[in-house]
Protein backbone atom coordinates (compact mmCIF):
# COMPACT_ATOMS: atom_id res chain seq x y z
CA UNK A 1 0.00 0.00 0.00
CA UNK A 2 1.40 3.45 -1.33
CA UNK A 3 0.88 6.20 1.82
CA UNK A 4 0.08 9.50 0.09
CA UNK A 5 0.34 13.06 2.41
CA UNK A 6 -2.27 14.77 0.61
CA UNK A 7 -2.02 17.12 4.02
CA UNK A 8 0.13 19.11 1.99
CA UNK A 9 -0.41 20.34 -1.51
CA UNK A 10 2.92 21.44 -3.23
CA UNK A 11 2.63 23.45 -6.60
CA UNK A 12 5.92 23.72 -8.53
CA UNK A 13 6.04 26.70 -10.38
CA UNK A 14 7.65 26.16 -13.49
CA UNK A 15 7.93 23.22 -16.26
CA UNK A 16 11.95 23.62 -17.50
CA UNK A 17 14.08 20.93 -16.40
CA UNK A 18 13.83 22.22 -12.64
CA UNK A 19 10.12 22.33 -12.22
CA UNK A 20 10.92 18.58 -13.40
CA UNK A 21 13.16 17.47 -11.07
CA UNK A 22 10.81 19.03 -8.29
CA UNK A 23 7.65 16.80 -9.32
CA UNK A 24 9.95 13.89 -9.72
CA UNK A 25 11.05 14.32 -5.88
CA UNK A 26 8.30 15.54 -4.38
CA UNK A 27 5.64 12.69 -6.00
CA UNK A 28 8.58 10.06 -4.83
CA UNK A 29 7.95 12.07 -1.15
CA UNK A 30 4.59 10.94 -1.25
CA UNK A 31 3.23 14.65 -1.98
CA UNK A 32 0.19 15.56 -4.12
CA UNK A 33 1.67 18.02 -6.75
CA UNK A 34 0.43 20.26 -9.26
CA UNK A 35 2.18 22.62 -11.61
CA UNK A 36 1.70 25.55 -12.94
CA UNK A 37 3.39 27.82 -15.87
CA UNK A 38 3.26 30.88 -17.22
CA UNK A 39 3.90 29.89 -20.25
CA UNK A 40 1.60 27.86 -23.07
CA UNK A 41 3.96 25.30 -24.09
CA UNK A 42 6.49 24.95 -21.39
CA UNK A 43 9.86 22.77 -22.44
CA UNK A 44 8.91 20.18 -19.81
CA UNK A 45 5.24 19.81 -20.51
CA UNK A 46 5.40 16.91 -22.91
CA UNK A 47 7.91 14.72 -20.18
CA UNK A 48 5.65 15.61 -17.50
CA UNK A 49 2.56 14.10 -19.18
CA UNK A 50 4.04 11.33 -20.17
CA UNK A 51 5.90 10.21 -16.99
CA UNK A 52 3.42 11.78 -14.06
CA UNK A 53 -0.06 11.15 -16.01
CA UNK A 54 -1.76 12.34 -12.53
CA UNK A 55 -0.14 15.11 -12.83
CA UNK A 56 -2.44 18.72 -13.08
CA UNK A 57 -0.51 20.88 -15.49
CA UNK A 58 -2.04 24.76 -15.74
CA UNK A 59 -0.38 26.93 -18.18
CA UNK A 60 -0.58 30.75 -18.93
CA UNK A 61 -1.55 33.54 -16.71
CA UNK A 62 -0.88 32.38 -12.83
CA UNK A 63 -3.93 31.72 -11.08
CA UNK A 64 -3.39 33.75 -8.00
CA UNK A 65 -6.20 31.55 -6.20
CA UNK A 66 -4.99 28.81 -7.20
CA UNK A 67 -1.20 29.86 -5.85
CA UNK A 68 -2.96 30.55 -2.66
CA UNK A 69 -4.76 27.33 -2.32
CA UNK A 70 -1.00 25.48 -2.01
CA UNK A 71 0.05 25.09 1.24
CA UNK A 72 4.35 25.17 -0.55
CA UNK A 73 5.16 26.79 -3.46
CA UNK A 74 7.98 25.37 -4.72
CA UNK A 75 9.66 28.08 -7.45
CA UNK A 76 11.84 27.66 -10.51
CA UNK A 77 14.95 30.03 -11.34
CA UNK A 78 13.07 31.23 -13.73
CA UNK A 79 10.26 32.81 -12.15
CA UNK A 80 10.73 35.46 -9.79
CA UNK A 81 9.80 35.48 -6.00
CA UNK A 82 8.08 38.85 -6.61
CA UNK A 83 5.93 37.85 -8.89
CA UNK A 84 2.34 39.49 -7.97
CA UNK A 85 0.72 36.10 -7.52
CA UNK A 86 3.68 34.39 -5.61
CA UNK A 87 4.15 37.66 -3.55
CA UNK A 88 0.00 37.58 -2.59
CA UNK A 89 0.32 33.50 -1.88
CA UNK A 90 2.97 34.44 0.48
CA UNK A 91 0.85 37.21 2.15
CA UNK A 92 -1.46 34.54 2.86
CA UNK A 93 0.67 32.52 4.38
CA UNK A 94 1.85 29.76 1.69
CA UNK A 95 5.70 28.81 2.26
CA UNK A 96 7.61 29.77 -0.84
CA UNK A 97 10.37 27.44 -1.22
CA UNK A 98 12.60 26.27 -4.27
CA UNK A 99 14.47 23.18 -5.38
CA UNK A 100 17.86 23.85 -3.60
CA UNK A 101 15.89 24.25 -0.53
CA UNK A 102 14.51 20.37 -1.19
CA UNK A 103 18.14 18.86 -2.33
CA UNK A 104 19.74 20.68 1.21
CA UNK A 105 16.79 19.05 3.36
CA UNK A 106 17.25 15.53 1.13
CA UNK A 107 21.23 14.59 2.19
CA UNK A 108 23.62 14.65 4.79
CA UNK A 109 26.62 14.21 2.27
CA UNK A 110 28.58 17.50 2.54
CA UNK A 111 27.87 20.21 -0.43
CA UNK A 112 29.95 22.94 -1.66
CA UNK A 113 27.99 25.90 -2.91
CA UNK A 114 29.56 28.49 -5.23
CA UNK A 115 27.94 31.81 -6.81
CA UNK A 116 29.01 34.88 -8.03
CA UNK A 117 28.58 37.00 -10.91
CA UNK A 118 31.51 35.26 -13.00
CA UNK A 119 33.35 32.57 -12.55
CA UNK A 120 31.20 30.25 -11.21
CA UNK A 121 30.90 27.31 -14.03
CA UNK A 122 34.75 27.46 -14.23
CA UNK A 123 35.22 26.97 -10.37
CA UNK A 124 32.81 24.57 -9.97
CA UNK A 125 34.11 22.18 -12.89
CA UNK A 126 37.72 22.87 -11.77
CA UNK A 127 36.74 22.01 -8.16
CA UNK A 128 34.51 18.47 -9.49
CA UNK A 129 38.00 17.27 -11.51
CA UNK A 130 39.77 17.93 -8.23
CA UNK A 131 37.53 15.91 -5.96
CA UNK A 132 37.25 13.06 -8.80
CA UNK A 133 41.21 12.92 -9.10
CA UNK A 134 41.41 12.36 -5.48
CA UNK A 135 38.87 9.45 -5.80
CA UNK A 136 36.30 11.26 -4.27
CA UNK A 137 32.66 10.34 -5.56
CA UNK A 138 31.07 13.19 -6.54
CA UNK A 139 28.24 14.91 -7.81
CA UNK A 140 28.26 18.44 -9.67
CA UNK A 141 25.35 20.49 -11.08
CA UNK A 142 22.89 23.19 -10.06
CA UNK A 143 23.18 26.34 -12.43
CA UNK A 144 25.42 24.44 -14.27
CA UNK A 145 23.06 22.34 -15.91
CA UNK A 146 21.87 19.41 -13.70
CA UNK A 147 19.15 20.44 -11.51
CA UNK A 148 20.58 19.87 -8.01
CA UNK A 149 17.71 16.71 -6.93
CA UNK A 150 18.60 15.42 -9.73
CA UNK A 151 21.91 14.60 -8.65
CA UNK A 152 20.62 12.75 -5.02
CA UNK A 153 22.72 9.18 -5.10
CA UNK A 154 23.32 7.24 -1.39
CA UNK A 155 26.57 6.74 -2.70
CA UNK A 156 27.73 10.39 -3.18
CA UNK A 157 30.22 11.65 -1.21
CA UNK A 158 30.38 15.07 -1.70
CA UNK A 159 28.11 17.39 -4.02
CA UNK A 160 29.97 20.62 -5.68
CA UNK A 161 26.22 22.85 -7.24
CA UNK A 162 26.60 26.42 -8.69
CA UNK A 163 24.23 28.57 -7.56
CA UNK A 164 22.61 31.76 -9.63
CA UNK A 165 21.06 34.47 -7.42
CA UNK A 166 17.83 33.15 -8.82
CA UNK A 167 18.17 29.52 -7.18
CA UNK A 168 19.24 31.61 -3.94
CA UNK A 169 16.19 33.63 -4.09
CA UNK A 170 14.33 30.26 -2.72
CA UNK A 171 16.99 28.91 -0.34
CA UNK A 172 15.77 29.78 2.93
CA UNK A 173 18.49 27.26 4.48
CA UNK A 174 21.43 25.88 2.82
CA UNK A 175 23.80 24.23 5.31
CA UNK A 176 26.69 23.98 3.06
CA UNK A 177 29.94 22.37 4.52
CA UNK A 178 31.64 25.65 2.71
CA UNK A 179 30.64 28.36 0.55
CA UNK A 180 31.47 31.29 -1.67
CA UNK A 181 30.83 34.66 -3.32
CA UNK A 182 33.05 34.94 -5.89
CA UNK A 183 32.84 38.49 -6.99
CA UNK A 184 29.99 40.52 -7.49
CA UNK A 185 29.26 42.86 -10.43
CA UNK A 186 25.98 44.52 -11.83
CA UNK A 187 23.66 41.76 -13.63
CA UNK A 188 20.16 40.69 -14.08
CA UNK A 189 19.24 44.36 -13.94
CA UNK A 190 16.06 43.10 -15.78
CA UNK A 191 14.82 41.13 -12.56
CA UNK A 192 16.25 43.33 -9.41
CA UNK A 193 15.29 47.05 -8.85
CA UNK A 194 18.80 47.39 -7.40
CA UNK A 195 22.31 46.21 -7.36
CA UNK A 196 22.03 45.46 -3.38
CA UNK A 197 18.72 43.07 -4.06
CA UNK A 198 20.91 41.03 -6.40
CA UNK A 199 23.94 41.27 -3.55
CA UNK A 200 21.22 39.92 -0.95
CA UNK A 201 20.11 37.05 -2.79
CA UNK A 202 23.74 35.84 -3.48
CA UNK A 203 24.68 36.20 -0.13
CA UNK A 204 21.82 33.55 1.30
CA UNK A 205 24.62 31.29 0.12
CA UNK A 206 25.91 31.49 3.42
CA UNK A 207 22.91 30.82 5.47
CA UNK A 208 24.22 27.94 7.85
CA UNK A 209 27.52 27.55 6.50
CA UNK A 210 30.46 26.12 7.98
CA UNK A 211 33.65 27.15 6.04
CA UNK A 212 32.60 31.05 4.26
CA UNK A 213 35.74 31.69 1.33
CA UNK A 214 36.23 34.72 1.35
CA UNK A 215 37.43 36.94 -1.65
CA UNK A 216 39.40 39.18 -0.25
CA UNK A 217 39.48 41.33 -3.49
CA UNK A 218 36.18 42.28 -3.30
CA UNK A 219 34.57 43.24 0.00
CA UNK A 220 30.94 42.29 -0.89
CA UNK A 221 31.63 38.39 -0.85
CA UNK A 222 31.65 38.54 2.89
CA UNK A 223 28.87 37.60 5.02
CA UNK A 224 28.17 38.97 8.22
CA UNK A 225 30.11 36.13 10.28
CA UNK A 226 28.58 34.50 12.97
CA UNK A 227 29.24 31.67 15.35
CA UNK A 228 30.34 28.19 13.75
CA UNK A 229 31.50 29.82 10.54
CA UNK A 230 35.32 29.68 9.89
CA UNK A 231 36.72 31.64 6.80
CA UNK A 232 39.21 30.31 4.83
CA UNK A 233 40.65 33.81 2.90
CA UNK A 234 41.63 34.11 -1.44
CA UNK A 235 42.55 36.72 -3.30
CA UNK A 236 45.69 38.02 -5.58
CA UNK A 237 46.60 40.59 -3.04
CA UNK A 238 49.37 40.16 -0.66
CA UNK A 239 49.99 36.58 0.83
CA UNK A 240 48.64 35.98 4.43
CA UNK A 241 47.86 33.53 7.01
CA UNK A 242 45.06 30.94 6.32
CA UNK A 243 44.74 32.70 2.72
CA UNK A 244 45.17 31.59 -0.83
CA UNK A 245 47.14 33.84 -3.12
CA UNK A 246 50.22 34.66 -5.10
CA UNK A 247 53.63 35.73 -4.59
CA UNK A 248 56.08 37.10 -6.98
CA UNK A 249 60.20 36.87 -6.28
CA UNK A 250 61.01 38.74 -9.42
CA UNK A 251 61.62 35.40 -11.36
CA UNK A 252 58.19 33.54 -11.12
CA UNK A 253 55.06 33.81 -9.77
CA UNK A 254 53.38 31.18 -7.61
CA UNK A 255 50.19 30.04 -5.66
CA UNK A 256 50.57 30.26 -2.21
CA UNK A 257 48.92 29.24 1.00
CA UNK A 258 50.14 31.56 4.25
CA UNK A 259 53.61 32.05 3.17
CA UNK A 260 54.53 28.90 1.45
CA UNK A 261 54.51 28.59 -2.41
CA UNK A 262 52.69 25.77 -3.67
CA UNK A 263 53.19 25.87 -7.58
CA UNK A 264 54.30 28.42 -10.41
CA UNK A 265 51.60 29.81 -12.18
CA UNK A 266 53.47 29.30 -15.21
CA UNK A 267 52.38 25.10 -14.33
CA UNK A 268 48.52 26.19 -14.45
CA UNK A 269 47.03 25.33 -17.92
CA UNK A 270 43.66 27.89 -17.91
CA UNK A 271 45.61 31.11 -18.41
CA UNK A 272 44.67 35.03 -17.50
CA UNK A 273 44.42 36.44 -14.00
CA UNK A 274 40.27 36.16 -13.54
CA UNK A 275 41.63 32.38 -13.78
CA UNK A 276 43.89 32.79 -11.41
CA UNK A 277 41.05 33.94 -8.93
CA UNK A 278 39.38 31.20 -10.27
CA UNK A 279 42.11 28.56 -9.22
CA UNK A 280 42.51 30.39 -5.81
CA UNK A 281 38.84 29.76 -4.69
CA UNK A 282 39.06 26.15 -5.98
CA UNK A 283 42.02 25.46 -3.52
CA UNK A 284 40.14 27.23 -0.70
CA UNK A 285 37.04 25.16 -1.29
CA UNK A 286 38.88 22.22 -2.05
CA UNK A 287 41.15 22.41 1.18
CA UNK A 288 37.73 22.98 3.56
CA UNK A 289 36.16 19.93 1.76
CA UNK A 290 39.18 17.84 2.39
CA UNK A 291 40.96 17.18 -0.77
CA UNK A 292 44.35 15.92 -0.75
CA UNK A 293 45.95 18.97 -1.65
CA UNK A 294 48.51 16.73 -3.93
CA UNK A 295 45.68 16.25 -6.08
CA UNK A 296 44.41 19.50 -6.48
CA UNK A 297 48.03 20.78 -7.50
CA UNK A 298 47.85 18.08 -9.89
CA UNK A 299 44.17 18.92 -11.50
CA UNK A 300 45.63 22.74 -11.81
CA UNK A 301 48.21 21.38 -14.62
CA UNK A 302 45.60 19.45 -17.12
CA UNK A 303 42.42 21.09 -16.64
CA UNK A 304 41.96 23.89 -19.72
CA UNK A 305 38.84 24.91 -18.90
CA UNK A 306 35.18 25.35 -20.51
CA UNK A 307 34.46 26.05 -23.87
CA UNK A 308 32.88 29.24 -24.86
CA UNK A 309 35.10 31.19 -21.91
CA UNK A 310 37.83 32.81 -23.57
CA UNK A 311 38.24 30.09 -25.84
CA UNK A 312 40.82 30.49 -28.52
CA UNK A 313 39.44 29.67 -31.96
CA UNK A 314 41.99 30.35 -34.67
CA UNK A 315 44.24 32.93 -36.19
CA UNK A 316 43.79 34.47 -39.25
CA UNK A 317 46.19 36.50 -40.85
CA UNK A 318 48.26 37.39 -37.30
CA UNK A 319 44.99 38.01 -35.52
CA UNK A 320 43.39 36.04 -32.68
CA UNK A 321 40.12 34.88 -32.74
CA UNK A 322 38.03 34.15 -29.06
CA UNK A 323 34.91 33.07 -27.99
CA UNK A 324 33.60 34.32 -25.09
CA UNK A 325 30.39 33.24 -25.30
CA UNK A 326 29.47 32.71 -21.82
CA UNK A 327 30.86 36.72 -21.27
CA UNK A 328 26.86 37.58 -20.71
CA UNK A 329 27.47 40.76 -18.18
CA UNK A 330 29.80 43.87 -18.27
CA UNK A 331 31.71 42.07 -15.71
CA UNK A 332 32.55 39.35 -17.12
CA UNK A 333 33.36 41.14 -20.66
CA UNK A 334 35.49 43.94 -18.87
CA UNK A 335 37.32 41.15 -17.36
CA UNK A 336 38.12 39.13 -20.69
CA UNK A 337 38.83 42.80 -22.43
CA UNK A 338 41.60 43.19 -19.91
CA UNK A 339 43.00 39.71 -20.02
CA UNK A 340 43.40 40.33 -23.89
CA UNK A 341 44.36 43.68 -23.99
CA UNK A 342 47.58 43.08 -20.92
CA UNK A 343 48.60 39.99 -22.78
CA UNK A 344 48.50 40.04 -26.31
CA UNK A 345 51.02 42.22 -28.41
CA UNK A 346 48.27 44.01 -30.48
CA UNK A 347 44.68 45.61 -29.82
CA UNK A 348 41.58 43.87 -28.92
CA UNK A 349 38.50 44.41 -31.61
CA UNK A 350 35.12 43.55 -29.02
CA UNK A 351 32.19 41.79 -30.57
CA UNK A 352 29.58 42.27 -28.28
CA UNK A 353 25.38 43.11 -27.92
CA UNK A 354 22.59 40.91 -27.82
CA UNK A 355 20.01 41.24 -24.56
CA UNK A 356 21.61 43.47 -22.43
CA UNK A 357 19.44 42.41 -19.02
CA UNK A 358 18.75 46.04 -18.25
CA UNK A 359 22.64 46.37 -17.74
CA UNK A 360 24.62 49.95 -17.79
CA UNK A 361 27.42 49.43 -20.24
CA UNK A 362 29.45 52.36 -19.41
CA UNK A 363 32.15 50.48 -17.12
CA UNK A 364 33.09 49.02 -19.98
CA UNK A 365 34.26 52.62 -21.29
CA UNK A 366 37.47 53.14 -19.35
CA UNK A 367 38.69 49.34 -20.60
CA UNK A 368 37.98 49.90 -24.21
CA UNK A 369 40.00 53.43 -24.11
CA UNK A 370 43.07 51.63 -22.29
CA UNK A 371 43.18 47.90 -24.59
CA UNK A 372 40.68 47.93 -28.17
CA UNK A 373 40.55 49.39 -31.26
CA UNK A 374 36.95 49.00 -32.29
CA UNK A 375 33.70 47.46 -31.18
CA UNK A 376 31.44 45.74 -33.45
CA UNK A 377 27.28 45.57 -31.84
CA UNK A 378 24.99 43.13 -33.33
CA UNK A 379 21.96 41.97 -31.25
CA UNK A 380 18.53 43.93 -29.85
CA UNK A 381 20.07 46.03 -27.46
CA UNK A 382 23.35 47.25 -29.89
CA UNK A 383 21.77 50.51 -29.83
CA UNK A 384 21.77 51.16 -26.64
CA UNK A 385 24.58 49.39 -25.83
CA UNK A 386 26.25 52.70 -28.62
CA UNK A 387 24.70 55.29 -26.84
CA UNK A 388 26.45 54.23 -23.48
CA UNK A 389 29.51 53.85 -24.92
CA UNK A 390 29.36 56.72 -27.46
CA UNK A 391 32.54 58.89 -27.95
CA UNK A 392 35.17 56.23 -26.50
CA UNK A 393 36.03 54.19 -29.00
CA UNK A 394 35.14 53.27 -33.11
CA UNK A 395 31.96 51.54 -32.44
CA UNK A 396 30.31 50.10 -35.91
CA UNK A 397 26.77 48.46 -35.29
CA UNK A 398 25.52 45.33 -37.60
CA UNK A 399 22.56 42.99 -38.16
CA UNK A 400 24.21 39.68 -37.79
CA UNK A 401 27.09 37.71 -36.27
CA UNK A 402 28.68 37.22 -39.67
CA UNK A 403 28.45 40.56 -40.84
CA UNK A 404 30.11 41.76 -37.16
CA UNK A 405 32.77 38.98 -37.78
CA UNK A 406 33.40 40.37 -40.90
CA UNK A 407 33.61 43.72 -39.72
CA UNK A 408 36.00 43.21 -37.04
CA UNK A 409 38.23 41.32 -39.67
CA UNK A 410 38.82 44.65 -41.51
CA UNK A 411 39.57 46.82 -38.10
CA UNK A 412 42.11 43.93 -37.02
CA UNK A 413 45.80 44.05 -37.90
CA UNK A 414 48.41 41.50 -36.82
CA UNK A 415 48.62 41.12 -33.30
CA UNK A 416 46.09 41.88 -32.68
CA UNK A 417 42.03 39.99 -31.00
CA UNK A 418 39.36 39.94 -31.94
CA UNK A 419 36.99 38.85 -29.13
CA UNK A 420 33.79 38.33 -29.28
CA UNK A 421 32.15 39.04 -25.53
CA UNK A 422 29.08 39.72 -25.73
CA UNK A 423 28.09 41.10 -21.90
CA UNK A 424 24.94 40.34 -23.14
CA UNK A 425 22.32 36.97 -22.96
CA UNK A 426 22.30 35.67 -26.04
CA UNK A 427 18.14 35.01 -26.28
CA UNK A 428 17.07 37.44 -28.65
CA UNK A 429 19.00 35.48 -31.42
CA UNK A 430 19.88 32.31 -30.19
CA UNK A 431 18.65 29.64 -27.73
CA UNK A 432 21.33 30.15 -25.41
CA UNK A 433 25.03 31.03 -25.17
CA UNK A 434 26.65 27.89 -26.43
CA UNK A 435 24.64 28.22 -29.77
CA UNK A 436 26.03 31.76 -29.98
CA UNK A 437 29.90 30.47 -29.29
CA UNK A 438 28.51 27.92 -31.62
CA UNK A 439 27.65 30.20 -34.30
CA UNK A 440 30.65 32.29 -33.93
CA UNK A 441 33.59 29.45 -34.18
CA UNK A 442 31.59 28.59 -37.56
CA UNK A 443 31.82 31.79 -38.67
CA UNK A 444 35.51 32.18 -37.64
CA UNK A 445 36.31 28.86 -39.31
CA UNK A 446 35.14 29.96 -42.63
CA UNK A 447 37.07 32.92 -43.07
N1 LIG B 1 9.55 30.87 -17.42
C1 LIG B 1 8.36 31.49 -17.66
N2 LIG B 1 7.28 31.10 -16.92
C2 LIG B 1 7.35 30.14 -15.98
C3 LIG B 1 8.57 29.51 -15.75
C4 LIG B 1 9.67 29.89 -16.49
O1 LIG B 1 8.25 32.37 -18.50
O2 LIG B 1 6.30 29.86 -15.37
C5 LIG B 1 10.73 31.27 -18.22
C6 LIG B 1 11.80 31.98 -17.37
O3 LIG B 1 11.61 33.34 -17.30
C7 LIG B 1 13.09 31.54 -18.04
C8 LIG B 1 12.76 30.21 -18.68
O4 LIG B 1 11.37 30.10 -18.67
O5 LIG B 1 13.46 32.43 -19.06
C9 LIG B 1 13.40 29.03 -17.98
O6 LIG B 1 13.03 29.05 -16.61
P1 LIG B 1 13.04 27.74 -15.72
O7 LIG B 1 12.95 28.15 -14.30
O8 LIG B 1 12.03 26.77 -16.24
O9 LIG B 1 14.51 27.19 -16.02
P2 LIG B 1 15.06 25.69 -16.03
O10 LIG B 1 14.84 25.10 -17.37
O11 LIG B 1 14.53 24.95 -14.88
O12 LIG B 1 16.64 25.97 -15.87
C10 LIG B 1 17.09 26.50 -14.62
C11 LIG B 1 18.11 27.60 -14.87
N3 LIG B 1 17.49 28.64 -15.71
C12 LIG B 1 17.30 29.88 -15.24
O13 LIG B 1 17.65 30.24 -14.17
C13 LIG B 1 16.62 30.85 -16.17
C14 LIG B 1 19.32 27.03 -15.59
O14 LIG B 1 20.33 28.03 -15.65
C15 LIG B 1 19.90 25.88 -14.76
O15 LIG B 1 20.95 25.27 -15.49
C16 LIG B 1 18.81 24.85 -14.49
O16 LIG B 1 17.69 25.47 -13.85
C17 LIG B 1 19.30 23.72 -13.56
O17 LIG B 1 19.62 24.20 -12.30
C18 LIG B 1 20.50 28.64 -16.95
C19 LIG B 1 20.65 30.14 -16.79
O18 LIG B 1 20.52 30.85 -17.78
C20 LIG B 1 21.76 28.08 -17.62
N4 LIG B 1 20.95 30.66 -15.59
C21 LIG B 1 21.17 32.06 -15.38
C22 LIG B 1 22.61 32.45 -15.59
O19 LIG B 1 23.50 31.57 -15.50
O20 LIG B 1 22.88 33.66 -15.80
C23 LIG B 1 20.81 32.43 -13.92
P1 LIG C 1 29.73 31.98 -14.72
O1 LIG C 1 29.39 30.54 -14.55
O2 LIG C 1 29.68 32.75 -13.42
O3 LIG C 1 28.99 32.66 -15.82
P2 LIG C 1 32.17 31.17 -16.11
O4 LIG C 1 33.19 30.42 -15.32
O5 LIG C 1 31.31 30.41 -17.04
O6 LIG C 1 31.28 32.05 -15.10
O7 LIG C 1 32.92 32.32 -16.94
C1 LIG C 1 32.16 33.18 -17.78
C2 LIG C 1 33.00 34.37 -18.21
O8 LIG C 1 33.21 35.24 -17.08
C3 LIG C 1 34.41 34.02 -18.67
O9 LIG C 1 34.42 33.68 -20.00
C4 LIG C 1 35.18 35.30 -18.39
O10 LIG C 1 34.93 36.26 -19.40
C5 LIG C 1 34.52 35.81 -17.10
N1 LIG C 1 35.17 35.38 -15.84
C6 LIG C 1 35.47 34.11 -15.44
N2 LIG C 1 36.01 34.12 -14.21
C7 LIG C 1 36.02 35.40 -13.79
C8 LIG C 1 36.42 36.05 -12.59
N3 LIG C 1 36.92 35.37 -11.57
N4 LIG C 1 36.27 37.40 -12.52
C9 LIG C 1 35.73 38.10 -13.54
N5 LIG C 1 35.34 37.55 -14.71
C10 LIG C 1 35.48 36.22 -14.84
Amino acid sequence: MTLIATDSKCIVVGLGITGLSCVRYLLAQGKFVTVVDSRSTPPGMAECKVEFPQVEIHCGKFDVELLCSATQLVVSPGVSVMEPAIKEAQRRGVEITGDVDLFSHATNAPVIAITGSNGKSTVTTLLAEMAEQSGMNVAVGGNLGTPALDLLGSSIELYIIELSSFQLETTQHLGALAASLLNISEDHMDRYPSKLTYLQAKQKIFRGCRYVIINDDDILSSPLMVEGMEPIHFGLGKPNLKKFSTMNDGAESTICYGFESLISTSEIKIKGMHNISNVLAALALGTAAGIDLNSMLATLKTYSGLKHRCEWVRSVDGVDYINDSKGTNVGATATAIESFGMSGNGKVILIAGGEGKGADFTPLTSVLSDFARGVVLFGRDARQIESDLSNVIDIKRTGTLEEAVSIAKSLSEPGDTVLMSPACASFDMFSNFEKRGDAFIAVVGGL
